[in-house]
């Protein structure tokens, strides 16, 4: 199966993100948004994993989740990859937290490496993807919405608490990705 793991993140947070993606939406550019009920911060993305591959994934998470504590995560800019004026990927940025999901990313990376799942070749960057540019269509009109301050988080704290690791499933549909819950690992308390 293809899977990932993520931090999931609370629907209040799904909500205001997908109020900035309305906002940007006004934009009218050629982008595919991420459907709200699916955004999430991937911490490692893992392909097509075998059986066998899985259930080392699985305890490997239950290792480092039982390493780390609870940790809060807040979203404080919207930005795109690889930047505002060549927009390809449009996210929210991570600022607290950012160097603990970092963390967290890499301890799977080390650890998924030794059972035959390539490391990325990019460095981890905390960020929740909330849409992908299909063409170049609109891209003035976009670049200009994602450097106006009132389509980010504003007047609002948008904090959460990260306690657990989720694994996904993700079935690629020509409706978009289904993604279904595997397994959860939860982060210490003490
Ligand atoms: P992204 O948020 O950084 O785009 C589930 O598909 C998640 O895994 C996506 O949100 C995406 O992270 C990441 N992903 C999908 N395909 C990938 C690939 N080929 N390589 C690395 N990450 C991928």
């Amino acid at each position: 199966m293809r899977a990932f793991i993520a931090i999931e993140l609370p629907n209040e947070i799904r909500d205001s993100l997908n109020g900035i993606q309305e906002k940007l939406k006004a934009c009218k550019a050629d982008v595919r948004w991420v459907a709200p009920e699916n955004i999430h911060l991937t911490l490692k993305f893992l392909g097509e994993v075998n059986e066998e591959q899985l259930s080392k994934v699985k305890a490997i998470m239950e290792t480092i989740a039982g390493q780390k504590k609870i940790f809060n995560i807040r979203l404080a800019s919207v930005g795109a990859f690889p930047n505002m004026n060549y927009p390809r990927v449009i996210w929210a940025g991570v600022d607290n937290g950012g160097k603990e999901a970092e963390e967290l990313a890499c301890a799977l990376e080390e650890k998924i490496e030794k059972i035959g799942i390539p490391k990325e070749e990019r460095a981890f960057s905390s960020h929740i993807t909330i849409g992908r540019i299909r063409s170049n269509l609109g891209k003035d009109r976009l670049t200009a919405g994602l450097k106006q301050p009132e389509n980010y988080f504003k007047d609002s704290v948008h904090e959460f608490s990260v306690n657990k690791l989720t694994l996904f499933k993700s079935t690629l549909t020509p409706k978009g990705p289904i993604y279904e819950i595997v397994k959860e690992a939860n982060l210490t308390t003490a």
